[in-house]
């Protein structure tokens, strides 16, 4: 059991997490092929992951039913102010809670192998990468941190003998006694808490096994944590996918967009054009770190190296390239299993198949509800993505034209707007509100405000997150526009309006053309609308619906705001409440 690195700060932390957990054994990752194997072969003789016949090098997994998305109500952001922690996350004291933990840490990995998983967010050897470390009793965390970060050895050699490095320490929170037969997937529900300490830049989670609880490199570090590296150092670090976007004379722009989850972040960076001649390749999917370039521009990183993207809904026709990047090398989670060794969910390609195994690993019948979790994921390499960036490593990033902020809402808000200036489109991104989806545990479909799409991913109080994009654009030249995107509208017969997928890139186009001048715009009291999309070979039943603008919607719009932003007092900026009223102003006088 020789776990010693050559990073002292980091060998001490080991030693210490040995000495609460008492595992029975330790394992220091490499994060080899070789390693990814074995651990692999381990599960699989164990019954708990099945090899799927029609995909090289991949498995399918289910999770215990109750351990299937985030859990954003055992979600802690521990700060040592109450007030720094902001009225939208959940606060407890930082001494009180790490109490708690050692308490439910002492002899949590008991009977297990304790794996220790250093890992780079960030491409290895860039100066902006942040590296984590992560000990954990979960093989299956093991397995998808290989793939959704860069795992092991290069990430060892990155941090070297004196960096620094983010603490996350993680437990299914099942110890096992001498001959007890392991859980099928352990998992600790009442004891379940993801916690974060976001001065000491530590991370513990209690509990659970899946997703963005357990693989802490995602959203504990690179957006709860690095949200709050990012207040204190000048940078932003964010819920958005980034694209490449080339028209057809080959010039390219980036573009960056956030959506909360589940709302089709990975569809629109793998998107393909259905407009002749455009082209979209994807930086990523999830998460973007933004920072100034030398040329006062802003560049964005994105800091994972996979993808965690949600199967169901995921098809030829609404994502090819994701249906390419999954075809091998791939953990499956929570779909459905076919006779013949594939994989299968809703909205994949017609009725269910015969003979299936529902996420739930029994026999499937139209009875027994979906036969894939509606929050289902695959776990896969971004660069199997046939569209993938060249730019996606470069380790200073993608200088940014445009950024886009969008919900799921079936009323109000157009397909696409421009906003008037940063401080406007500050604002625009304060206004998010989505309808809810399977990401995150609780009732589906209910509107609810997520600024920025970072609602349950803000490391600290969220108005002086919006303080802090306030002021990166007092600093920057020649910024990204700033649009809002709503793929979700419908018409008065409640079906959509707009088709989205390979459609999108219409909106696209018009956003690219903006942002080099050479696009119209009508303006409206909520900002610039398209006077020429294009939608050239398009039937829309209800297009009048698509860009219009409501003034009494928008009224009430407004009203809600102004009471939903009063939560943020006394640290509501003062710009985004002129530019509530502003608004206000220029829809009366409309
Ligand atoms: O947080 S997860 O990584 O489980 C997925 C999401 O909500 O985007
Ligand atoms: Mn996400």
């Amino acid at each position: 059991m020789n776990y010693k690195t050559r990073n002292r700060s980091l060998n001490r932390w080991i030693e210490e997490a040995v000495a609460l957990c008492k595992p029975e054994r330790v394992h220091l990752c490499d994060g080899s092929d070789v390693e990814y194997d074995e651990l692999a072969r381990g599960l699989v003789e164990a019954g708990k992951i099945t090899p799927l016949k029609k995909r090289p090098n991949s498995f399918w997994c289910h999770s215990d039913p109750d351990d299937v998305a985030r859990v954003e109500e055992s979600t802690f952001i521990c700060s040592e102010r109450e007030e720094d922690c902001g009225p939208t996350n959940h606060w407890q004291d930082p001494k009180t809670m790490h109490a708690k933990l050692n308490e439910l840490f002492d002899g949590c990995m008991q009977g297990r192998t304790m794996y220790i998983v250093p890992y780079c967010m960030g491409p290895v050897g860039s100066e902006f990468s942040i590296v984590g470390v992560q000990i954990t009793d979960s093989v299956y965390a093991v397995l998808n941190m290989k793939i959704m970060t860069r795992m092991g050895k290069p990430a060892l050699e990155h941090l070297g003998e004196k960096g620094t490095f983010v603490p996350g320490l993680h437990s299914v929170g099942v110890p096992l006694k001498p001959g007890q037969k392991d859980m099928f997937w352990p998992c600790n529900l009442k004891e379940r808490r993801i916690v974060h300490f976001p001065e000491e830049r530590r991370i513990c989670s209690f509990g659970s096994g899946y997703g963005g609880n357990a693989l802490l490199g995602k959203k504990c570090l690179a957006l709860r944590i690095a949200s709050a590296i990012g207040r204190d150092e000048g940078w932003l670090a964010e819920h958005m996918l980034i694209l490449g976007i080339t028209n057809p004379e080959g010039e390219k722009k980036y573009i960056a967009a956030a959506f909360p989850s589940a709302c089709g972040k990975t569809n629109l960076a793998m998107l393909q054009p259905t407009l002749p001649g455009w082209k979209v390749e994807c930086v990523g999917d999830d998460i973007a770190w933004i920072r100034f370039g030398k040329d006062g521009r802003l560049y964005a990183v994105n800091p994972e190296n996979g993808y965690f993207g949600v199967a169901p809904g995921t098809s030829e026709k609404t994502n090819p390239n994701a249906m390419r990047t999954i075809e091998r090398n791939t953990i499956f989670t929570n779909v459905a299993l076919k006779p013949d060794g594939d994989v299968w969910w809703e909205g994949i390609n017609g009725a269910p198949p015969p003979g299936l195994i529902s996420w739930l690993g029994k026999p499937w019948t139209p009875e027994s509800g979906p036969a894939s979790h509606p929050n289902a994921r695959y776990t896969v390499p971004s660069r199997q993505c046939p569209i993938f960036d060249p730019e996606a490593n470069n380790p200073d990033g993608v200088p940014l034209s445009a950024i886009i902020f969008g919900g799921r809402r079936s009323s109000t808000i157009p397909l696409v707007f421009e906003s008037l200036s940063w401080q406007h489109g500050v604002f625009l991104g304060a206004s998010v509100s989505s309808e809810t989806t399977a990401a995150a545990k609780g009732e589906v479909g209910k509107l609810r405000h997520d600024p920025f799409a970072m609602l349950p991913f803000c490391g600290y109080h969220m108005g002086d997150y919006f303080s802090h994009w306030l002021e990166m654009g007092k600093r920057g030249k020649n910024l990204p526009r700033i649009y809002y995107v709503n793929w979700f509208r419908k018409g008065a017969d409640g079906r959509f309006i707009w088709p989205g997928f390979g459609e999108n890139c219409r909106v696209l186009k018009w956003i690219f053309e903006r942002t080099s001048g050479s696009e119209e715009g009508k303006l409206t009291p909520i900002g610039y609308v398209p006077t020429s999309l294009d939608l050239s070979g398009l039937k829309l039943s209800q297009e009048e619906s698509l860009l219009s603008v409501d003034k009494e919607a928008w009224l009430q719009e407004c009203e809600e705001l102004k009471s939903y932003f009063k939560l943020f007092d006394p640290r509501m900026p003062k710009g985004l409440l002129q530019e509530l009223q502003q608004l206000k102003e220029r829809l009366h006088s409309s």
